[in-house]
């Protein structure tokens, strides 16, 4: 009996000891961070058009937590800007606005952040985001704190029609009324 049981934990518990391993060595391996209760997964951009100076980025974001945490910033090595957009209808026309308050992440949420949707927008990139590579940056949040994250530079057409380099970006903050 007791046997049996032990011979049913052990293969349970290897391959649990073996896990942290795998993710550091394999680069196959999924692409997910944790920060205290918060757990991001896969976070990437898309290869720019030549000269293209903006990118979207994208991830998904739960919280396992107990309390609500925002989303409040980041970094990219390659953007001399980086802030955290929605699209919004403004009349019949698809717009990003910047979130000032950040995006907030409920207890028990998973927010995903994608094109054409919720997504942190990098601006002033001083070089092209080239498709294969992964490229450093930071995510801030305000109650867990900084993590550092790669970013994974998927093809142009990756996940979605809409293509964040071919928008007008200047026209989103021309729009703005304060
Ligand atoms: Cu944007």
């Amino acid at each position: 009996m007791m046997s049996r049981f032990l011979a049913r934990l052990r293969p349970v518990a290897f391959s649990l000891s073996l896990m942290p391993l795998l993710l550091a060595v394999s680069p196959l391996a999924a692409h997910d961070y944790k920060l205290g209760d918060l757990r991001i997964d896969h976070p990437w951009s898309r290869a720019t058009p030549g000269g293209a100076k903006v990118a979207g980025g994208f991830m998904k974001i739960t919280n396992n937590g107990q309390e609500a945490d925002r989303l409040v910033g980041g970094t990219l090595v390659s953007a001399g800007i980086v802030e955290i957009h929605e699209m919004a209808m403004q009349g019949n026309v698809m717009t990003m606005r910047a979130l000032a308050q950040g995006l907030e992440i409920r207890p028990g949420q998973t927010v995903e952040l994608k094109p054409g949707g919720l997504h942190m927008m990098f601006l002033e990139l001083k070089s092209p985001l080239k498709e294969g590579e992964k490229v450093k940056g930071t995510l801030v949040f305000q109650r867990a704190g900084t993590i550092e994250v790669e970013f994974k530079v998927e093809g142009r057409g990756a996940s979605g029609a809409h293509d964040h380099g071919a928008h007008d970006h200047g026209g989103h903050s021309g729009g703005h009324k304060h």
